[in-house]
């Protein structure tokens, strides 16, 4: 017997595939596509866990979808622009692209002793020239469409990091990447005009409904957060100085308005100064304003924050009712939302209610419930009321379903001029600007003279510098390098600088599944007929931090460069598998725990395949994983096992048979009942291993069902050595097993296939065809009889329990002939015998 080297064994196919580029693919326009990417790897170090985990699903989906027939695209590359890379040059005193490549070198390697069938032919790494400006490309088109802009305002300023964040950044009010706390700092920034695109990316979610999770679709529309309405304006009880008339509010729920008692401005309202004017309040508004303003925005917004205002002496005038409302200034209304105004209605909106209550300001209950006769009294009420109801207290309006309301007064006010219905999104223009060094250069030129230039095409690439020094304190050296910075304006040729700010990553990563498709074209972004074939990606896997900030990005990024004529679909990513963690002892794996496994050791001490196996088995997916020691070493044993049915019990018998080959059935017939029993369970494997995969993910019950293969061909095997007719059945059996075993452990199952005499590679085979009709368990004939006379023989499948057989019967034509006309009395069913209609 052979023994089981996985360290060999692996050695020896990696080569292979790699030798012949086994898994590179190019257009056929013959073939089905199948692009299954997985989000690539960040070049951090080392891989951890949860990298094989992505990997290895997506290689399992893509090795089952080539067997399956289709051409499929499975590519890699790196991330490798960012942060992390100039931290840990200032750290270790190299420089960021040093050590990126060093990195991917080694992810690289990593990567191939695991047995990915890669496309290595379409590999890139984003920090090169090559990929970036091409990138530089989109922006300047981006630019020309009024799609990117540039804008002066408060950014979210990460004081460690020492660089803006887009608000898909902060979490909480802390930077996502260090936890600190996220300041405030006006700057002049460029940003992506997402917002162009709010209507679409929400409505476009409903194309994903089928191939993404629920609560991804959920946290996008969450987040673009699509609010209908209307802009209304209050006159003020008197012009300012400064000869403002009125303010305008952005409400959800017009149908309240003539329960509105006073107003809130944010701080940062451009009126506050102007109404506060030659005011005893003056001093006492300016104050508050400046504490305000000081918090962040993520604070401001949050429902727990205890809510603040102060008067400002000023008053406006209810459009519909005429009442005098007090104009204060509140904490919690943000300047970037709406109009940074808000009609207080304290009777129906719980953050005005409890403003309401702490200043001692009237509620006025405009809504009631619909089947209640105890109208709401606003000087008991403990809490706003919010829910649906009828109007009370509105004049024309009263007696209407608030609804209905909604729609009257937005009619009444676009009538009468007071307002017009708006639409809101929480959605915020993406700022791209980011103060750090390792990114791509934004390729735009300041002039004296012609003030933002943006480099022209032909001088693309922009290239970042590399033979420059990082800094101590983290602040990017590139405004300091003046063979950067100097340049001369392409538009009047006088001396200029260079933008030095660089891009944020995640552009990068918006179109980077698109570029595999061409990843050795130069002078254009994309060969037109690659993306037209391979995209959109077919699967996409990751994990579910990126619910928002990628996935968004990569969906307005197709939308956009669709518009600029690159692209022809709408929508990056059909399906989205969001795979769990991998954790240890109950908690995720980190080195402060100490409970850190690294895949190189587990891969040296038990083989890729091993580790690849029980990463699938070990829990469904979307679900996080436990690592366990017994549970990997019960993978090794079951792989042991296949080994050694294949090399030692059945090594002489096996032959080189198709898996589920097509037997002539008396050959099934002449052999022990083992046998037909044995070519069930293949064509039952094959088949659910097939649809577990494609249709569910199930990895987990498809490596169950090919170890119960395995059981029952060790639980016969005396019977199966005994009969050396029957060896076909057994070879063609072994033959299912290992293909359909094949993608989740490649080496071992390529090196046993050969064994048993197979020439072809295993990775090249079709997926086996289930014959239908051995799915079907053993059969018995069952007599049919109307009255006890015998009329009928039908045949069941030998475990068809009483009700399946009296149905069958009951559709006989022979019995249906016999009893028409008569009413049935009764059903005797013997199981496995016979049936007796009694019928008169
Ligand atoms: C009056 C009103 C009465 C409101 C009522 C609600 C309930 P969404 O759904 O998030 O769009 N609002 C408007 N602009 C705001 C701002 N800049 N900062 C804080 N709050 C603001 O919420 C829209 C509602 O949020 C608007 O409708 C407004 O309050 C408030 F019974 O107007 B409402
Ligand atoms: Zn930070």
């Amino acid at each position: 017997m052979k023994q089981y080297t996985p360290e060999d064994i692996e050695a020896k196919w990696q080569n292979i595939w790699n030798e012949g580029d086994h898994f590179h693919t190019d257009v056929d326009l013959d073939k089905p596509k199948y692009y299954v990417l997985e989000m690539f790897p960040y070049p951090s170090g080392r891989l951890h866990m949860g990298h094989v985990r992505v990997y290895t699903i997506g290689d399992v989906i893509a090795r089952v979808r080539r067997m399956h027939g289709f051409n499929v695209i499975h590519p890699m590359g790196w991330d490798a622009f960012g942060l992390p890379a100039e931290n840990a040059a200032i750290k270790h005193g190299t420089h960021p692209a040093k050590w990126t490549f060093e990195n991917i070198d080694t992810m690289r390697a990593q990567l191939k002793r695991l047995g990915y069938s890669l496309d290595w032919k379409r590999e890139l790494a984003t920090c090169t020239p090559e990929y970036y400006r091409h990138e530089q490309l989109f922006f300047l088109k981006l630019l020309e469409k009024g799609l990117v802009y540039r804008k002066k305002a408060p950014q979210n300023w990460c004081p460690v990091c020492q660089t803006v964040l887009a608000n898909e950044q902060v979490e909480e009010g802390l930077c996502w990447r260090c936890d600190t706390e996220v300041e405030q700092k006006e700057l002049a920034q460029w940003f992506f005009r997402i917002t162009a695109y709010a209507d679409e990316l929400l409505d476009d979610l409903g194309m994903l409904d089928q191939g993404w999770p629920e609560r991804v679709l959920t946290m996008q529309r969450n987040w673009i957060g699509k609010s209908i309405g209307a802009e209304i304006d209050f006159e003020l009880e008197s012009p300012t100085d400064a000869g403002s008339e009125k303010i305008a509010v952005f409400t959800t729920r017009q149908d309240t308005l003539y329960g509105a008692t006073f107003m809130s401005l944010a701080a940062e309202h451009p009126l506050v100064p102007e109404l506060i004017k030659d005011k005893p309040q003056a001093a006492e508004v300016t104050a508050f304003v400046d504490n305000v303003r000081n918090m962040d925005r993520i604070k401001r917004g949050a429902e727990d924050l205890e809510k603040e205002g102060v008067f400002t002496g000023a008053y406006c005038i209810n459009p519909v009712t005429g009442a005098k409302m007090p104009i204060y200034v509140a904490n919690f209304v943000l300047m970037g939302y709406g109009t940074g105004a808000v009609m207080a209605v304290p009777a129906h909106d719980q953050r005005d209610f409890d403003f309401a209550t702490k200043y001692k300001l009237p509620l006025k209950v405009v809504i009631t419930p619909k089947d209640s006769d105890n109208v709401l009294d606003p000087l008991t009420m403990e809490a706003a009321y919010t829910d649906p109801g009828v109007l009370v207290d509105s004049q024309e309006f009263t007696g209407l379903n608030n609804d209905e309301a909604k729609e009257k007064i937005a009619d009444f006010l676009e009538e009468k001029g007071l307002g017009k219905r708006s639409v809101n999104y929480r959605l915020r223009d993406w700022n791209i600007s980011r103060q750090r060094y390792w990114g791509a250069p934004i390729p735009v030129i300041y002039c004296d003279e012609c003030g933002v230039v943006p480099v022209p095409e032909s001088d693309l690439p922009v290239k970042l510098p590399l033979d420059v020094k990082t800094r101590a304190d983290g602040r990017s050296p590139l405004p300091d390098t003046p063979s950067f910075v100097e340049t001369i304006c392409p538009t009047c040729g006088k001396p200029a600088r260079r933008e030095t700010d660089t891009m944020d990553t995640f552009v990068e990563s918006s179109w980077y599944f698109a570029r595999y498709t061409s990843t050795h074209v130069e002078n254009a972004p994309f060969d037109p007929q690659a993306v037209d074939y391979w995209l959109p990606v077919d699967q996409y896997i990751g994990g579910i931090e990126h619910a928002i900030l990628h996935l968004l990005y990569s969906r307005f990024f197709v939308k956009a460069l669709r518009d600029l004529g690159y692209l022809k679909f709408d929508e990056p990513f059909m399906n989205l598998l969001t795979q769990g963690m991998v954790i240890k002892d109950g908690s995720k794996m980190s080195k402060s725990k100490g409970n850190v496994v690294d895949p190189d050791e587990m891969v040296n001490k038990y083989g890729a395949d091993t580790v690849r196996l029980f990463i699938l088995f070990a829990a469904p997916p979307e679900k996080d994983l436990d690592w366990s020691d017994s549970g990997i070493e019960g993978s090794a044993r079951f792989l042991s096992r296949v080994w050694r049915l294949v090399t030692e019990e059945l090594e002489d018998a096996l032959s080189p048979m198709d898996p589920c080959y097509s037997f002539p059935a008396d050959v099934l017939e002449n052999l022990p009942a083992e046998y037909k029993e044995l070519r069930r369970r293949e064509h039952a494997c094959v088949d659910k291993v097939a649809k577990d995969i494609q249709n569910r993910f199930q990895f987990n019950t498809a490596i169950s069902a090919i170890m119960e293969l395995i059981n029952f061909l060790y639980g016969n095997l005396e019977t199966f050595k005994a009969n050396p007719d029957g060896m076909q059945v057994v070879s063609s059996a072994m033959a299912s097993a290992l293909t359909v075993l094949s993608p989740m452990a490649p080496h071992m199952c390529e090196e046993l296939w050969q064994a048993m005499g197979h020439t072809r590679r295993l990775a090249d085979e079709p997926w086996p065809t289930v014959d239908p009709t051995a799915l079907v368990k053993d059969e018995v004939t069952v007599v049919l009889q109307v009255n006890g006379k015998l009329r009928s023989k039908i045949t069941v499948p030998a475990d068809a329990g009483k009700d399946a057989i009296e149905a069958a019967a009951m559709q006989d034509e022979h019995i249906l002939r016999h009893i028409e006309g008569k009413t049935v009395r009764k059903v005797i069913v013997v199981p496995g015998k016979l049936v007796n209609v009694v019928a008169n």
